[in-house]
This record gives C-alpha cells, sequence and structure tokens, in this order.
C-alpha cells in the first residue's frame, strides 16, 4: 500500500515533524489534513532548523506536492509569513496545493479564540488563540468562508462584510469587546486573495491522480489522538481529528487506500494546555525531562507539562487509528536516569483502568500502575542500529512493545536525520 498516515498518539508535539520529513524524503505527495496553524512542527536539516505550522513538511524536500487538504482551516496572514520566512531561507514554495474547499481563518475567529478564552476564566481550555475552534464552528454552523470563495473577486467582498457584521456583534455584545474594522480588514483580505489565489485547486484530485499512478502519499497528522475532538481529553481538545479516520475526510480519499498508520510516540509523555495527566510528573524528574527534550511549544513557546510513558494511552492511540507500528521519539532524553517508569494501568479507587476512560472526573482521579525499569547512562544519540543501543534502552523499547501490542519500527535519538534508527 502506497498511503501512509502520520498520527500523533499522545497530546501533541511527539515529534511527528521529524519523522514525517524522514518519510517525505521518499514520498511524492505530502497532505495536512485537519487542524490549522495551532500545529508546529520543527524540523532540523544539516544546521537550519525549520519551524513550520500550516505547510506541509513536504516542502523541504526538493521533488514532494505539498497539499493543504479541505479539512484543514487555512490561516492567509499565517501562511504568507511562513512562505515568506521559506523563500528567505532559499526554499522553493512552487509546490504547494491549497484544497478549494478548506475553510479560512479571519481575524475575527482569532479574537472571538482570545475573548471565549478570557470569558471561561478558570475553566480555559488553553487554546493556541489561532481561531481553531470558531473557524470550525462557522464550517459546522455552515456560514464559514471557503477557499474557493475567498479567491473568487465576484463574491467575497459581499460574504466577507455580511460575516465582519455578525462577528463584530459576538464580539462587542456578547464579550465587550472592540469592533474590527471591516474596511480595513477587506481591503487586506482582498489583497491576500490574489496572492493565495495561485496555489489553489481541488487538491482531492491532486492526491487521487499521484494514488491512481502508484505514487507514494504521506498523510500528515498534526496534533494528537488526545487532542481528537471525539477522542480526546474532551473539553480539552481542539476542534479537528488529528486520528487516522479524520484524513479520508480531510483529503478526501477513501478508507481502503490507507495502508500503514505510524502512531508517533514520545518516549515519555507531555501535554500543553489544561487537564488531567495521570503520569505528570510536577518534580525535579518533570523538569529534568522537560530542559533534556526543550519541552517549550513551537507555537506559543509554553513549557509542557511533563511525565512518564503512559502505555494506556498509546494503547488506547493504536486502537481508535488502527496504529500498524510505533515511531519511539526522543529516547534520548530519557538517558541518565537511573531507573525508567512505564505506566501499565491505572489505579481508580479498588478498580484498575486499563482502557482509556471518556470521563475526565475519573481520568482526574487515577493513580498510575508503574512498571520500574533500569535506566542507562550510555550516550545513545550516535547510535545507528537497534543492536548498537544499550540493553536497558532495549528491554525499555521491549516492554512498550509487550505493553502496547505494537511493533517499534523507528526510533529517534537526537533531533537530527541522521539520529533515526530504523529497525526492519
Ligand atoms: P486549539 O488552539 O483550539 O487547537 O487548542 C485546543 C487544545 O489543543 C491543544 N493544542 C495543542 N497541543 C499541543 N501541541 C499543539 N500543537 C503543536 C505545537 C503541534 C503538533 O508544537 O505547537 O505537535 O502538531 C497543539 N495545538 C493545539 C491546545 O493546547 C488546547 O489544549
Ligand atoms: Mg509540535
Amino acid at each position: 500500500m502506497s498511503t501512509v498516515v502520520i498520527v500523533g498518539a499522545q497530546w501533541g508535539d511527539e515529534g511527528k515533524g521529524k519523522v514525517i520529513d524522514y518519510l517525505a524524503k521518499e514520498a511524492d505527495v505530502v497532505v495536512r489534513g485537519q487542524g490549522g496553524n495551532n500545529a508546529g512542527h520543527t524540523v532540523v536539516v544539516g544546521d537550519q532548523k525549520y519551524a513550520l505550522h500550516l505547510i506541509p513538511s513536504g516542502i523541504l524536500n526538493e521533488n514532494t506536492v505539498n497539499v493543504i487538504g479541505n479539512g484543514v482551516v487555512f490561516d492567509p496572514e499565517g501562511f504568507l509569513n511562513e512562505i515568506e520566512g521559506l523563500k528567505n531561507k532559499g526554499i522553493s514554495i512552487d509546490s504547494i496545493k491549497l484544497s478549494d474547499r478548506a475553510h479560512v481563518v479571519f481575524p475575527y475567529h482569532r479574537e472571538i479564540d482570545r475573548l471565549a478564552e478570557e470569558a471561561r476564566g478558570a475553566d480555559m481550555i488553553g487554546t493556541t488563540k489561532k481561531g481553531i475552534g470558531p473557524s470550525y464552528m462557522d464550517k459546522v454552523e455552515r456560514s464559514g468562508i471557503r477557499v474557493c470563495d475567498f479567491v473568487d473577486e465576484e463574491i467575497f467582498e459581499g460574504i466577507f462584510r455580511k460575516q465582519i457584521a455578525a462577528k463584530n456583534k459576538i464580539i462587542t455584545k456578547i464579550y465587550n469587546g472592540t469592533a474590527l474594522d471591516a474596511d480595513q480588514m477587506v481591503a487586506k483580505y482582498k489583497t491576500f486573495a490574489k496572492l493565495i489565489k495561485p496555489f489553489v485547486t481541488d487538491t482531492s484530485v491532486v492526491v487521487y491522480d499521484a494514488l491512481q499512478e502508484g505514487k507514494k502519499v504521506l498523510l500528515e497528522g498534526a496534533q494528537g489522538t488526545l487532542l481528537d475532538l471525539d477522542y480526546g481529553t474532551y473539553p480539552y481538545v481542539t476542534s479537528s481529528h488529528p486520528t487516522s479516520g479524520g484524513f479520508t475526510i480531510g483529503s478526501g480519499i477513501g478508507p481502503n487506500q490507507i495502508g500503514e498508520v505510524v502512531g508517533i510516540t514520545k518516549a515519555y509523555t507531555t501535554r500543553v494546555g489544561k487537564g488531567p495527566f495521570v503520569t505528570e510528573l510536577e518534580n525535579e524528574t518533570g523538569d529534568r525531562i522537560r530542559v533534556a527534550g526543550h519541552e517549550f511549544g513551537t507555537t506559543t513557546g509554553r513549557p509542557r507539562r511533563c511525565g512518564w510513558l503512559d502505555t494506556v494511552i498509546v494503547k488506547y492511540s493504536a486502537r481508535v487509528n488502527g496504529m500498524t507500528c510505533i515511531a519511539l521519539m526522543l529516547l534520548d532524553v530519557l538517558t541518565g536516569f537511573e531507573t525508567v517508569k512505564i505506566c501499565k494501568g491505572y489505579k481508580y479507587g479498588e478498580e484498575t483502568i486499563v482502557n482509556f476512560p471518556a470521563s475526565l472526573n475519573v481520568l482526574g482521579k487515577c493513580e498510575p500502575i508503574y512498571e520500574e525499569l533500569p535506566g542507562w547512562t550510555e550516550d545513545i544519540s550516535e547510535c545507528t542500529s537497534y543492536d548498537a543501543l544499550p540493553e536497558n534502552a532495549k528491554a525499555y523499547i521491549e516492554k512498550i512493545e509487550v505493553l502496547t501490542g505494537i511493533p517499534v519500527k523507528i526510533i529517534s535519538v537526537g533531533p537530527k536525520r541522521s539520529q533515526t534508527i530504523i529497525r526492519g
């Protein structure tokens, strides 16, 4: 099967960008199918570091076509800034194709995101404030503006002005905010539309044709399974479907076209934003992981909450995504710990829970059941084969395979492309 899906098996930031970049070298097409510029992938090539948000990670590979699919919410301003940055680094942006069916994120979405979070006070979700939720709300409510209409000079201004008027009512009447300047926004977004137009096409045809020709398609997930609107820790989730199923809708291909589902899994667990986190370490160990793993958000710079690996989560992700293998990331971060712990179940009162629960009330009361393994002190960042890893690191990996039932096929021991072990 020529189609591979990359999904985050935890709460995002698992290092998907690196695996995508690695696999993109062999892919003819790389597709984003959900989310927007709330995603942030850091890819390191040579001495250069690239922070990508909306643009698929295949952009750094010369011959790859990069698709922003219909399931994405597209922020023109963010996109234009991003391509400017890439152009300045000498990267060609000609391979980008933007779906005419994607929905557009406008300044009122960002403003409402910000105001709604403020209004939630202590109950805030901790969104990226990129306007993602409000934009998907418009889509579901059937009042959103799609890319095809955004670049249509005949109709855009009319529908945009109607939307601005409606959103200004929400901003001023519900949130006591300041109305946004319609004329200024119309002028700005008409200019943006002209710049965006050359990228616009029916991307499901691009992907379909590629598959018909036997080309390799890589579906690039953003965020992670526990941020999925259905499967995540609701309401502390994003408003799209970062799970494998989300791709059939978000990129316009049939489920029978999907082959491998690679679950990107950090060797430990992190999350940003609020909500229960069973293996969280609010102590020196957590701080040590945060510093060693550079656990600060690409998009917002926020420090991430850190904890031991939770295989209740990974097993759940494996099930709801149909994961065929695990890519284990950031294993080098665990080097130097005397022992490492893996969570294999939750203690909930007298009960033992092995299937990730829906209720956050329950999850918040769960205690981790750990298995403790001896750590390793050897530097693994130069290991290029599985056999070269220290015995204790191998035992850790094999324990993950036993507890999740999924083979670990890719192991990352550092940020560089070369620091990747592929297991046969
Ligand atoms: P939003 O802005 O509506 O999507 O926020 C809703 C919740 O989703 C969380 N969220 C994220 N959490 C971790 N990483 C995110 N993006 C990564 C990054 C991207 C990745 O590096 O910035 O790994 O693909 C991300 N995006 C949204 C957010 O914290 C809220 O809890
Ligand atoms: Mg990230």
